[in-house]
């Protein structure tokens, strides 16, 4: 005994099913090809710990193997360094961590938009090409002083 399916429904049966293996070979696509992923870079820290030793008690400006890496703390109501200094051109880490409460890390005008959690370390990597200056901002509420929370960065002409 056959089933009978109306043609409209075949139609829409086929259609839908079509999409769906659209939309997933969209996703392998971009995976595949524009190497985009979805954000799995997950990095833990005891945050009580965060200001006592390791990368986190002395944040600042390094360079290894001709990257540059800053580390950086995000605590109530400020971000340590309160400056940063880098050189234009050259791609740069920025390494976030907080030992207190959410946090967020926005250096405003460029896609650097981190979200910092106490416990996690938050990355992201961006390439200044021209020197100037761009203000950060906390854009996660974090009490009283939120409004408060920011810092500079500084890009520099390379020498
Ligand atoms: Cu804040």
């Amino acid at each position: 005994m056959a089933v009978h399916i109306d043609r409209y429904e075949r139609y829409w049966m086929w259609a839908s099913t079509g999409i769906l293996v659209l939309f997933l070979a969209a996703i392998v696509l971009t995976a595949a090809v524009g190497s985009a992923h979805p954000p799995s870079h997950v990095e833990t820290i005891d945050p009580e710990q965060v200001g006592v030793h390791g990368e986190f008690a002395s944040p600042g400006v390094s360079t290894a193997d001709g990257r540059v890496i800053v580390s950086l703390r995000a605590e109530m109501y400020v971000f340590r360094p309160e400056v940063i200094r880098v050189p234009a051109g050259t791609p740069v880490t920025f390494r976030i961590t907080s030992p207190d409460v959410l946090h967020g890390f926005q250096i405003v005008g460029t896609n650097v938009n981190l979200t910092v959690a106490p416990g996690y370390v938050s990355e992201a990597t961006a390439t200044f090409p021209r020197p100037g200056e761009y203000l950060i901002v906390c854009n996660e509420y974090c009490g009283l002083a939120h409004h408060l929370m920011q810092g500079k960065l500084i890009i520099e002409a390379p020498r």
